[in-house]
Parts: structure tokens; C-alpha cells; sequence
């Protein structure tokens, strides 16, 4: 029996010369592409060659497959609960996995169609699965396990997790291990899969203000994310140009606030179908509700909140940051907050703190006084400051963790050391330095500026997002625990439901891997490429509208 480890792939890869990798990382004119073309042939070839071997994406921390390969037919093939496991039969969430999990197996497969030739040889499969801790009604957090253990045999294939969310992430890989010949027959080889998540916060980021997201593109988006074990769904659901969430407690703020009052809202009953369907698929929402500054929508059903900007003495007529003087500020966002954490059942919950301009502050009267009341001289930082500790205490008062961005801890390091900051700018330098000094002041910080995702270059961008190393920077082993994990952000100014997915597709799923996989196996884009391009196949398969990378096709194309 020949059992190949995945390491001697590894070495086949690397008979590919060191230049062509720097050629990957600059493709940015034709002239390098001409140059590069006789590479991406030769990476082709090896792509062919080895596919079976490779398959999973992101790449789990232990794979071993061998080159014997078991014929599946689709309808001796079941899932199971092992005898001893404590999620059985009636497990929703498993339940309803393995429905969904069917046809993502054998993609063209229909139950009512004709019997194939190859019915007389059966081949029974069976998925047995195994979970220590049930916990099927509940919602993924932070701190959930999503480990798994998968050994595929002949007949049957042994999937062991201790929580139904590690589980789902053993089915992803084990539907990603089965693929069809040229005639259609599925097949899956003899793996051992030992893997877990090298980040605990994975996660993805939606902008449904700056345009509206309908309900379809955000539950696709899920799904897709689920294909790459992706598990934070960070919902920046509120900013200037639109308010689209209906509060039942304001509902002025998306009548008046929202593109539009009825079509470009999420309703109450639209925001559980989100978390329903990111419950299913193991994944988290957070919710994001950005203040002070980011607010413009907010201010047209909720006149008072926001700061009136002057001119000399006279009121210009626009509006600032939400008002910081105002004491009934913060007796709405308490009812607000109130509503939100109520409605999201995630732990955490994001309060923005993100570029807040002083200019408006400076220019009101009252906000002046106030400044001068509270003995912060003409410093607007410590206003801002005070501002985001009374929200921080909003919601420890409603038991739960705030993520901020990164400008409060900037201004201010009296925050609650429970506090998540999160990076969203700078250059790698001064990236490197952010992580350094947030972790050494011991807070816990997510990586999101290395992929902005709606940032898109000629050529092969992909690569600069795999190609992160997150905990590159100057910090002990305990500093580096702090950073919990990264975000792919997808601001929306030039996003829509039109292009949202081939934005997405494939170029998160770069960072996917950086985040899920372990580095040093990952390492080279060069090894990525393939297995990339034919990860990115499986996705048109399923129906995400996924970019391609470079020159080629897939079997299977959606038009
Ligand atoms: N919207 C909000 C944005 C950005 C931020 N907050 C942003 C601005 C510039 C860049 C990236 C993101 N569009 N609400 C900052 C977190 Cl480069």
C-alpha cells in the first residue's frame, strides 16, 4: 500500500526556480506576463499531477493522503452519528449540514434521474461522525473549539470533533476531498486529516451602508465563507450614507436614514435569517454600529444626536459626530445598544471609534463649554476618549466585549483591558509597530489592514494577501497570542450586489488560508497557485461567482 505524506509533494514543488516567485509578486505589465507564461505551464503541470493530493483549501495543519482512491456512488453514500457520540440523530445543526453537505458532494447528482451504468458495483460509504460536546441549539463564540480528526477508508470515513462546529469544518474538508473523472464518477482517496484553526478569529467584513446589500448576496457571502472556513461574519451594517437596520425601539433612523424606507432595509426578521444562517454554518455576526463619527445617517431620524457645526456664531446648517456634550447622546445609544445586543447573540459587539473629525467639535459653542467643563483644555482627543469609554461602559453594562478600531487606542489607553482593538491602517512599518505597542499593553488585537479586499490591482493581487505574516513583528510569545486572528474588509463604496463575489472570490480565500493554515506550510505562492485555481473551480461549482486568477478554464463554468 502506498502511503505518500504530503511533504514529498512539498519537494516536487520546490524544483521550481526562486525567480519565477518574484515574478509572481510584481506581474504588473504585459512584458513580465510574456516572461512568466512558460512558468504557469510548468505549475499547470504539476497542478494536473497532484490535485487529488492537495485538495483541501485552506491547507489543514496535517494532511496525509495516499494514492489509493475509493469510488463513491452517490446513492449508497450516508451520514451517521457514531453510537457514542453525544450530537445524534435531531441535532438540527448536523442535521441540516449533511442535507447541505449531499449535493455539494456530488454536485450533478439527481436523485429522480436515470441509473448509472456503474449502479451494479454499489460501493457503500458511509460518513460516521463523532461529536464529544453537543451543543446544537446554541451560537458560536469566540472562544469555540473547531478542531476535527477525518481518516477516510475504504467504505467509510471517520470524522471526529469536539463541538458540532468543528464538525461542520471536518464535513467542509471531506466534501473537498471528493472529485470526478472525466466520465463523472466520484472519488475520494485515502486521507488522514488532523486540523485546527491557526487564528480564532477569521473573519470577513460587509459593508451594506455605502450600498445595500439584499438579503441573497449577504446568506451567498455565508455560504461562501463556510467554503473557506472563514468563521466571523463582521456586519459594518450602519455608516453615513445609509441607516438600512430597522430598530424596533428608532424606527426613525432607517425610515428617514435608510436609501430607501421599505426596499433597502433589514428587517428584524431579515437580521435573524442572517444569523440563522451563519448560526448553521458556524459562523459568527457581529454586529457593527460606528460612532461617533461615521454617523451622518443617523442624524435625519434622530435630530439632536448629532453636533450642529457653526460658523462664528451662526448654526451652518450641517452636522458633525454624534454630540459627545449631550448627555441624552448616551441615553440613546444605551436604548439603542440595548435593542442591538439583544438582537446579535454574539458576546462581542463593534462601536467603530474610526477617523472622528474634530472640526465640527471645535466649531460648536456647547461642545466648547463643555470641553472646558470637563478640564480637557483644548485636547479633542480626551473628548473622544471620554466618548468611547461611556460607550465601553454601555455595553459591559449589557455584558458584553467591545471591539474598537484602532484610533482609540491611539488616543487613549484607559480603555477596559478586555478591549479587542482593531488595525485597519498604516503601512507595514507601522503596522508592525501598532501590534507591537497594543499587545505590549496587553490588549487582544484583529490584523484587518493587510486585506482590503476592495483594493484591486492589475495582475495577480491574490498573492500580497497570502503573503502576510501576521505575527511578523517585535513582541514575546505572550504578545503574540494576543493577536486573535484577521479580517477581510469589503468596503462598499464601489460594491454592490453586482460585483460583491468576483471581488470576494477567490482573493479572500487567500486570506483565508493565511489565517486558518499553519505558515510555514504555506508558505510558497507558487504551491498556492494550483491548488488555488482549482479551489476556485469548486467554488463556480457551487455557484459562487468567483474571478479567475489567470489563463485557463474549468471543467465545470457557469455562465
Ligand atoms: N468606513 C469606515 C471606511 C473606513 C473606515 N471606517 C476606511 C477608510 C479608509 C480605508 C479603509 C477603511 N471606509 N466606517 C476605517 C475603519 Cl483605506
Amino acid at each position: 500500500q502506498l502511503s505518500l505524506p504530503l511533504s514529498t509533494y512539498r519537494t516536487l514543488h520546490h524544483t521550481v526556480p526562486q525567480h519565477h516567485v518574484d515574478i509572481l509578486g510584481s506581474l504588473d505589465t504585459m512584458e513580465e506576463e510574456r516572461k512568466s507564461r512558460r512558468f504557469w505551464f510548468m505549475a499547470l503541470i504539476m497542478f494536473f499531477s497532484v490535485s487529488c493530493v492537495d485538495a483541501v483549501w485552506p491547507m489543514p495543519q496535517m494532511i496525509s493522503t495516499s494514492m489509493d482512491r475509493y469510488t463513491l456512488n452517490p446513492r449508497e453514500f450516508i451520514f451517521q452519528y457514531s453510537s457514542g457520540s453525544s450530537a445524534q440523530s435531531g441535532c438540527s445543526l448536523l442535521d441540516s449540514a449533511f442535507k447541505r453537505y449531499f449535493p455539494l458532494i456530488f454536485p450533478d447528482y439527481r436523485a429522480a434521474g436515470p441509473r448509472q451504468p456503474d449502479e451494479w458495483f454499489r460501493f457503500p460509504f458511509t460518513v460516521v461522525v463523532h461529536v464529544e460536546k453537543a451543543e446544537c441549539e446554541g451560537y458560536p463564540d469566540a472562544d469555540s473549539s473547531e478542531s476535527y480528526k477525518l481518516s477516510v477508508c475504504s467504505g467509510q470515513a471517520a470524522l471526529r470533533a469536539e463541538t458540532v462546529w468543528g464538525a461542520l469544518r471536518g464535513l467542509e474538508s471531506f466534501s473537498q476531498l471528493v472529485y470526478q473523472d472525466a466520465s463523472g464518477e466520484y472519488f475520494v482517496n485515502k486521507t488522514e486529516i488532523e486540523d485546527f484553526p491557526r487564528f480564532q478569529f477569521r473573519g470577513i467584513l460587509l459593508d451594506t451602508s455605502r450600498h445595500y446589500l439584499p438579503l441573497p448576496a449577504i446568506l451567498k457571502t455565508l455560504d461562501a465563507m463556510s467554503y473557506n472556513k472563514f468563521n466571523v461574519f463582521h456586519w459594518h451594517i450602519v455608516d453615513d450614507p445609509s441607516f438600512p437596520y430597522q430598530s424596533s425601539t428608532f424606527p426613525g433612523l432607517s425610515s428617514k436614514g435608510a436609501f430607501h424606507p421599505s426596499t433597502h432595509v433589514y428587517t428584524q426578521i431579515d437580521v435573524k435569517r442572517v444569523i440563522a444562517h451563519a448560526r448553521l454554518r458556524g459562523i459568527r455576526v457581529l454586529a457593527e454600529f460606528d460612532s461617533p463619527g461615521h454617523t451622518q445617517s443617523w442624524g435625519k431620524g434622530q435630530p439632536g444626536l448629532l453636533t450642529p457645526c457653526y460658523k462664528g456664531t451662526v448654526p451652518t446648517g450641517t452636522f458633525g459626530p454624534v454630540n459627545p456634550a449631550n448627555p441624552s447622546s448616551y441615553q440613546f445609544m444605551t436604548r439603542l445598544f440595548k435593542e442591538v445586543t439583544s438582537v446579535f447573540p454574539d458576546s462581542y459587539i463593534h462601536l467603530g471609534g474610526d477617523e472622528v473629525d474634530f472640526t465640527c467639535w471645535k466649531s460648536n459653542p456647547d461642545v466648547r463649554g463643555f470641553m472646558l467643563k470637563m478640564g480637557f483644555g483644548t485636547d479633542y482627543t480626551k473628548l473622544e476618549s471620554y466618548y468611547m469609554e461611556n460607550m465601553v461602559n454601555i455595553t459591559k453594562g449589557l455584558k458584553k466585549t467591545a471591539i474598537v478600531w484602532q484610533d482609540v487606542f491611539d488616543y487613549h489607553e484607559k480603555i477596559p483591558v478586555d478591549t479587542v482593538l482593531h488595525i485597519w491602517k498604516g503601512s507595514p512599518s507601522q503596522i508592525q509597530q501598532e501590534l507591537s505597542s497594543i499587545t505590549l499593553a496587553g490588549y487582544r488585537v484583529i490584523l484587518a489592514a493587510p486585506w482590503y479586499i476592495n483594493h484591486i490591482a492589475y495582475g495577480q493581487d491574490w498573492t500580497r494577501y497570502y503573503t502576510i505574516l501576521p505575527l511578523n513583528f517585535t513582541g514575546t510569545e505572550q504578545q503574540k497570542k494576543l493577536v486573535i486572528g484577521g479580517e477581510v474588509c469589503m468596503w462598499g463604496e464601489y460594491v454592490d450586489a453586482t460585483n460583491l463575489s468576483p471581488r470576494l472570490w477567490p482573493r479572500a480565500s487567500a486570506a483565508a488560508e493565511r489565517l486558518w493554515s499553519d505558515e510555514k506550510m504555506t508558505s510558497s505562492v507558487t504551491d498556492a497557485f494550483p491548488r488555488l485555481v482549482d479551489f476556485r473551480c469548486r467554488l463556480l461549482r457551487r455557484g459562487i461567482q468567483a474571478e479567475p486568477l489567470f489563463v485557463g478554464h474549468c471543467r465545470h463554468e457557469y455562465q
